[in-house]
């Protein structure tokens, strides 16, 4: 474990450059990989290799030679890894010894090598046979007095074959219930853009970021989350487009980025500007900034007009395309700037600025991410991009149009394939059509629903394909509890992490191969496939030996599973589609027309385009146009009214991965060796009389009378807006009311958390006494 070296600057070099080739190095150094590890990222989105299990952005044609990404590599060294979490690892730390580790600590521990079941007399997870542990299973499941007490958790990096198997499997037993971590992350563009543009998904392709004269980013950090969109950037700064950006923190990649991979600016310590602009938004103030934008562009439009010039309005696209422009209209011009400027936080002249930039632009694309989504009102946020592109008609043609960065690299295809607890009447008859068999109807349980069923104690199991659930959800310590009761808890997963220490009376860990593996079945050696977040899906091979001969794959775990629980009755042949996974795709083609020709297609390198209406200016809505959806009011939030409240956004150092750790550094926003810290602005610092370097108590400013505190926090001295404050994501979860989410999509709020500071009670500074303290504290009050 080692002691960490805690150390606080300002980071002046740009992103990326150097930086980025040395923190590579040490990564793949950390993980004892660095030879074989630099082999395996050669393969990396390569025709012939894998995947890169990192984000979704995708790679120009899939075709081209290695891109480099320094979080890329990270998240294969941590899959590559020449670490082992074996039975003897696991018969020299009980249970509740590992649960006081820190979670880095616990991934560290390197790859699960075999199936593992808990031993309450022990307090240990002892070695499984694998049929023994589909027997486990099959028993609790054909327990239940209904399968809606059980819940099956998808984490957005299964294959397409794997995620569409279990939710056969799923539905056939007979319940709809798929919480999936889409739900913490992109549901509100899965349910709002439907509404707006019938689609639930962006309508750019890469090629579009080489044709926009602007590109307007809102609440994402690609120079952390999505690295490979920074040679996208980096060369539409370099051709002259505009990039606007709105974030609360100054992202240093938003600001400045050196291309490791340009030459001139390696030898020379150069670099090139990313945002013209960045706009240091209120947290939750978007919508307000939108809203500006979009009446000061009316404005204008009112001006032209006036002056007999050209429509700033695409008033022929409105007419022609859209529904519901006079209602937006009115309430825009209802709309005081007084109010605008109090909510977003930017003065008038800044969101003039802006809108000048978006109306002098031809094609303009939109791009966002969780610092939209994560909202109470996150789909509104999500529809107000929407309306701000359908203006000017910036959708459906070249160089323009709306790009949702999603996350998990297929969580995208994870919801084609038809992981959604929402069963659409063609999701039923497709599965009649392949398979003979009748899916329930009606919708199942996302996670604040399964959550919910767990708090009552309705549920019994709780099955997860990947991911780490008690870590990633808000309220961890309430819900932890709820878990804890469970009869089995099901883990199929590559490293150890908290959730498998969370656990039910029963509990597996089931170890799978990862994508850099080679992934052997009946007829020979597979490969899987992927959908990006711009709808392009394509092939992916692992090379390396597996990292243990007891591991299975993700389709061949389900597939043992289904038929242990299921039995010879089920209408699905099991064995014989996961013997050739061609027989998988051709399976989820007869589900989903829209993958015809699949197995051929993906043969082709670069794979294939799904197709999206509204690309082709086709609206899938019930009006049969886009339509102009108006935000009532600006308030992201219903209490906004003690004055000693700071707005608290979670978000993700430049070294983790969701809830697994590189390190406790985060080096572009200057903080090393440390994660219990809190961005505060001076002035905010000032008011409550607080320094640098001490620490706080966060108090979550709730209104269901539980007390929700995390300890023994550092306060770091950071540019933000007034009333704002920003720490990482888990840690501060338990600072998220569980009831804090976005109605419509029911998506946490996870970047807006109302808080109070006060001075720390006297606690040790090691992360976990503090999570005690928590747990202590909210159980007392509970
Ligand atoms: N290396 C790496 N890559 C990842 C991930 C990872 O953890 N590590 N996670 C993956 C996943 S699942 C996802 S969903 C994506 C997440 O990628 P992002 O969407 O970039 O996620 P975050 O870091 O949570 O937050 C994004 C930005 O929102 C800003 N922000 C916070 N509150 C607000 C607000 O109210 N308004 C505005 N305008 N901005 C705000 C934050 O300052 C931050 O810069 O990345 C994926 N890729
Ligand atoms: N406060 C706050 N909370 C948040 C967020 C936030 O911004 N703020 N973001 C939310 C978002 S956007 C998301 S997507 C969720 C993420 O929630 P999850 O997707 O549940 O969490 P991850 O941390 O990505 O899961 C990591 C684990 O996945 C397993 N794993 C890795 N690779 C594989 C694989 O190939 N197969 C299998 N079976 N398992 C694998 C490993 O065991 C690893 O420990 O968290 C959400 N929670
Ligand atoms: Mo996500």
């Amino acid at each position: 474990m080692g002691k960490r070296k805690k150390l606080i600057r300002i980071y002046s070099e740009p992103a990326g450059g150097w930086g980025a080739l040395k923190a590579t190095g040490e990564a793949l150094a950390i993980q004892g990989v660095a030879v074989s590890g630099a082999k395996t990222l050669l393969q990396m989105n390569q025709p012939q290799g894998f995947d890169c299990p990192g984000c979704a952005w995708p790679d120009p044609k899939h075709t081209s030679s290695f891109e480099f990404c320094e979080n890329g590599a990270k998240a294969v060294a941590w899959e590559a890894t020449a670490k082992r979490c074996t039975p003897e690892f696991f018969a020299a730390h009980s249970v509740s010894e590992l649960t006081a580790w820190d979670d880095y600590d616990l991934e560290m521990a390197g790859r699960l090598t075999h199936p593992m079941a808990y031993d309450a007399a022990s307090d240990r997870y002892l070695p499984i046979e694998w049929d023994d542990a589909f027997a486990l299973i099959a028993k609790h499941l054909n327990a239940l007095d209904h399968p809606d007490q059980a819940d099956f958790y998808t984490s957005g990096r299964a294959s397409n074959e794997a995620a569409f198997l279990y939710q056969v499997f799923v539905r056939e037993f007979g319940t709809n219930n798929f919480p999936d971590c889409s739900n913490m992350c992109h549901e509100a563009t899965s349910v709002g853009l439907p509404q707006s543009i019938g689609v639930g998904k962006g309508t750019v392709l890469l090629e579009d970021f080489e044709h926009a004269d602007a590109i307007f980013i809102f609440g994402q950090n690609p120079g952390t989350n999505s690295p490979r969109m920074m040679s996208d950037l980096h060369s539409a700064s370099r051709r002259g487009a505009k990039i606007v950006s709105f974030n609360p923190f100054r992202e240093r990649a938003l600001e400045r980025f050196a291309s490791p991979q340009d030459p001139v600016e390696m030898a020379t310590l150069g670099f090139t500007p990313i945002s013209t602009f960045l706009y240091q938004v209120h947290v939750g103030g978007d919508v307000a900034a939108i809203k500006g934008m979009m009446k000061a562009i009316v404005e204008a439009d009112d001006a032209a007009l006036a002056a007999d010039l050209p429509r700033v309005l695409d008033i022929e696209f409105i007419e022609g395309h859209t529904h519901g422009i006079d209602a937006l209209l009115a309430d825009l011009r209802a709309t005081t700037w007084d109010a605008i400027v109090h909510q977003s936080g930017l003065s008038r002249d800044d969101i003039t600025n802006a809108a000048q930039i978006y109306m002098n632009a031809k094609n303009a694309i939109l791009v966002y991410g969780m610092g939209l989504t994560q909202h109470h009102r996150g789909t509104e946020n999500v529809q107000q991009i929407a309306n701000l592109a359908l203006l000017r008609g910036n959708i459906g043609r070249e160089g323009a149009g709306i790009c949702p960065v999603r996350g998990h690299s297929n969580v995208q295809g994870n919801r084609t394939v038809g992981i959604t607890e929402k069963t659409s009447p063609q999701l039923i008859e497709g599965i009649e059509r392949a398979f003979g068999f009748t899916p329930p109807s009606g919708h199942g349980h996302d996670v604040i629903a399964t959550i919910e069923s767990m708090m009552r104690g309705d549920a019994k199991v709780f099955i997860a394909l990947g991911g780490n659930f008690a870590a990633a959800i808000p309220d961890w310590v309430r819900v932890q509890a709820a878990i804890r009761k469970l009869d089995l808890t099901v883990h199929i997963a590559t490293k150890l992490n908290r959730s498998h220490l969370v656990h039910g009376r029963d509990a597996l860990i089931l170890p799978c191969l990862g994508r850099t593996e080679i992934d052997i079945q009946a007829e020979g050696p597979q490969s899987i496939t992927v959908e990006d977040s711009m709808s392009m899906v394509h092939a992916s091979a692992g090379r390396n030996e597996p990292a243990s001969p007891y591991l299975r794959s993700e389709p061949a775990i389900v597939a043992g599973i289904a038929r242990a629980t299921l039995g010879e009755a089920s209408r699905v042949p099991w064995e014989h589609l996961v013997a050739n996974y061609d027989r998988i795709r051709d399976a989820i083609e007869t589900v989903f027309p829209m993958f015809q020709a699949y197995n051929e297609r993906i043969r082709v390198p670069g794979g294939f385009h799904l197709a999206s209406t509204a690309r082709e200016r086709i609206w899938a809505t019930p009006t049969g146009r886009a339509n102009f959806l108006v935000f009532k009011g600006l308030e992201e939030n219903p209490y906004h009214d003690d004055p000693d409240a700071l707005w608290l956004t979670t978000m993700r150092s430049h070294d983790q991965y969701n809830t697994t750790l590189y390190s406790h550094s985060d080096r572009y926003r200057g903080v090393f060796g440390q994660r219990d810290v809190l961005f505060m602005n001076p002035r905010e610092l000032k008011k409550r009389n607080l320094h640098p370097g001490e620490r706080v108590d966060i108090v979550a400013l709730a209104t269901d009378g539980i007390e929700r505190i995390v300890r023994s926090f550092k306060v770091i001295e950071y540019s933000l807006p007034d009333g704002c404050c920003g720490a990482y994501y888990p840690e501060v979860n338990p600072l998220v009311p569980l009831y804090a989410f976005d109605p419509q999509s029911r998506t946490p709020s996870y970047k807006s958390v109302p808080v109070k500071v006060r001075r720390a009670a006297a606690v040790g500074p090691d992360s976990a006494t503090r999570a005690v303290v928590i747990q202590h504290e909210v159980d007392h009050h509970a």
